[in-house]
Formats: C-alpha cells, sequence, structure tokens
C-alpha cells in the first residue's frame, strides 16, 4: 500500500469515527432534552373543533410536550348531553393537531375526569384556558403538586375568538331564524275567559315566537258549558290552543310543546340540570301566582280589599325566599336560567303587565 493510500485510509477512519461520535453526542442530547422537558397535561371535550382549541393546544404546548386527556362519551352526556362528535372521531382529530403530543381518552368522570390519568403522564404541569379555570381543579393540582396554569386563551393572530358555547349558539340562533315563522293560514285560536289567568304564560310564548293568533273569549258560563258538553275540550278545561296540529290544552304542556318546537327551550348546549332549574323555577312562579294571585278577583267578591291585600303579603313573605332560593341554585343568569330567552325568562313579564 502506497503512503498516501495509507493516509487517506486513516482519514477517512477518522472521520468516520467522529461522525459516529457526532451521531451518539446528539442522540444524547436529545434524549436529555426528551427527559428535561416538561410534561403538560391538559383536559377537554373538544367536541366541535374550532381554532379556539388549536390556540390552546399552541400554548400550552409551549411549556412542554402536550398530553392531552379527552372526555369520553359517557362523561359528556353525564356532564352536558349527548356529544355532537364521538370519542374516538374526536380523538382522531385532536391526534393529528402537531402541537399536542399525546391524547387519550379519560376513564374518569365529572369535572375532574382526567384524575385517572395522572398516575401514567405525571404531568409537571396542567393547563387551563380562563373559561375552564375552577377552584376544584386548582386544588386537585396543589394537592397533587402539579403547577397550575391558566391560559389567556388568545386567538391565533388574524383570526377570531371562538369558543365552542358561542358557536353552538350562533347555530342554534341559525337554526331558529332558519324556521322563521311562516304564519300557517288559519290563525290559531287561544280559548279563554276574557282575562289574564293560566292564558297569559301562553299569550307571552306566542308574542315571542311571532306566531299570530285570536283570542277567543268564552262569552258565559253556557258558551264554556256548551264546549264541555260538545267534548271540544279535553279535561272540560281552558286554555285550549286550537292551531293547525289539533286542540291542545293543558297550558303548561302548551307551552312546553310551542317552546320545543320554536327554540325557546335553551341551546343545543343547555344541560339537563339547567333544563330542570327552568322547569323548577317556571312551576314555583306559577304555582304562586295560580295559588294565590289568580284567585284575588273571586276572593275579592268576599272579602275586602284590605283583608285579601294582607292574604297576599303574607303569601308572597312566604314565597319570596323560596323563589330567590332556586334562582340562586339555577346560577345567575339575566335569563332566570340558562344563557338565551326561554319560556321561563318570559315569566317575568307576569310581574310587569
Ligand atoms: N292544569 C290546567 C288547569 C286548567 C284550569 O284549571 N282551568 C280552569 C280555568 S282557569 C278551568 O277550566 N276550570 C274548570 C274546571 O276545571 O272544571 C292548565 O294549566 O291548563
Amino acid at each position: 500500500m502506497a503512503l498516501a493510500d495509507h493516509d487517506a485510509n486513516d482519514v477517512t477512519a477518522t472521520l468516520n469515527d467522529a461522525s459516529n461520535l457526532l451521531e451518539e453526542a446528539s442522540a444524547d442530547v436529545q434524549t436529555e432534552r426528551q427527559s428535561t422537558r416538561k410534561r403538560v397535561m391538559m383536559s377537554g371535550c373538544v367536541d366541535l373543533m374550532h381554532s379556539g382549541h388549536v390556540a390552546c393546544f399552541a400554548e400550552a404546548s409551549k411549556l412542554g410536550d402536550l398530553y392531552f386527556c379527552l372526555g369520553s362519551d359517557k362523561n359528556i352526556e353525564l356532564l352536558k348531553h349527548k356529544p355532537m362528535i364521538p370519542e374516538q372521531e374526536r380523538l382522531y382529530m385532536v391526534k393529528a393537531i402537531r402541537y399536542v403530543h399525546d391524547v387519550r381518552i379519560s376513564r374518569g368522570s365529572g369535572d375532574l375526569d382526567w384524575l385517572t390519568e395522572v398516575d401514567d403522564i405525571k404531568p409537571d404541569i396542567f393547563f387551563v384556558n380562563e373559561d375552564g379555570d375552577r377552584p376544584a381543579k386548582r386544588e386537585a393540582c396543589q394537592r397533587l403538586g402539579i403547577k397550575y396554569v391558566v391560559g389567556k386563551r388568545e386567538p391565533a393572530e388574524g383570526l377570531e375568538a371562538r369558543s365552542s358555547t358561542d358557536l353552538k349558539l350562533s347555530l342554534a340562533q341559525k337554526k331558529n331564524t332558519s324556521t322563521e315563522i311562516t304564519q300557517p293560514e288559519q290563525r290559531p285560536q287561544l280559548i279563554y275567559f276574557d282575562g289574564r289567568g293560566r292564558a297569559d304564560p301562553i299569550r307571552f310564548v306566542l308574542e315571542a315566537i311571532g306566531l299570530e293568533y285570536d283570542d277567543v273569549f268564552l262569552e258565559d258560563k253556557a258558551d264554556f258549558q256548551g264546549r264541555r258538553a260538545a267534548g271540544e275540550l279535553d279535561f272540560n278545561q281552558v286554555p285550549m290552543l286550537r292551531i293547525a296540529e289539533g286542540d291542545l290544552v293543558q297550558s303548561r304542556a302548551i307551552i312546553a310543546y310551542l317552546s320545543h318546537r320554536y327554540g325557546l327551550n335553551g341551546t343545543p348546549d343547555t344541560d339537563p340540570l339547567t333544563h330542570y332549574h327552568m322547569n323548577e323555577i317556571y312551576e314555583g312562579v306559577l304555582d304562586f301566582r295560580n295559588k294565590h294571585v289568580g284567585s284575588v278577583p273571586f276572593r275579592l267578591q268576599v272579602d275586602s280589599e284590605q283583608v285579601v291585600g294582607e292574604q297576599l303579603a303574607a303569601a308572597l313573605e312566604k314565597w319570596a325566599p323560596q323563589i330567590d332560593r332556586v334562582l340562586a341554585r339555577a346560577g345567575p343568569s339575566p335569563f332566570l336560567a340558562g344563557t338565551s330567552v326561554t319560556f321561563v325568562t318570559l315569566l317575568l313579564l307576569l310581574f310587569f303587565c
């Protein structure tokens, strides 16, 4: 072998060694970096994915590797309503986001469903956005020694701020306007006495949805008896709403039907407990009205104004704290309960007219 060849072989070997050394060193650095990178945990249901979610993933991933715990279908149904998108499809989408290091479906339930995943993920940080910040989450993290970080919920540059609730609300509004009232050929008739009574809440709902109707007042007792004898009134009672779908009676059922049909029953996002609160407030207020206010004209035929007034004041003193309590339980809402005008909000009109 010529000297020159020998030297060239040596140089190649040295270069190969150096390159191997470099590769090993870079692998070590990468392993080291990976082991020192923080583990960031985040949870959510991502039921209707939008740019707000992606911005949130991006923000959380700046703190380390993002491990996302997705709310299961079962848990979403338990907390809110049937999910719009099933868990496997949501998992597929979140997995495709480059800011997300790993995703799994939480096995737990309730607001803290992600607790079951903490032992596996061993997060350093738990990340929530401002809307998701809850004392219970903060306390759980404090107990587990996990740093709790609340994100700012900034939209990505040039994009509109998005939230699932707003999106669902605007979808519901679109749905409501798309079912814009076409006035039926035959105008609905509301059959009742010439008074407010149990027909009033139905009138409020008809006005709110914009369905034009005629009040048909029972002329006298004979008119009422005649309609009953003719089998016109189920339960032999009024109010009765005559519409194309049929003759509807039972004021509560009439209101439930109209609200359901014309979008006065909350948004798609309204959870079962809020529905319960709406109905609870509705029944409570009307109980008071029907028991104590509705009978005033009849009692005045027997008792003096002063006596009836005192009875009413005593009843109000008893009922007002009860109503206050259910309102407080339903949470602060300008609509009495929920996030939109519903049949229960319209009850406020009882007190203004
Ligand atoms: N639960 C019914 C009660 C209706 C009701 O009591 N209506 C009264 C007039 S305000 C009536 O028709 N009373 C005659 C009767 O029950 O015989 C409703 O809410 O519509």
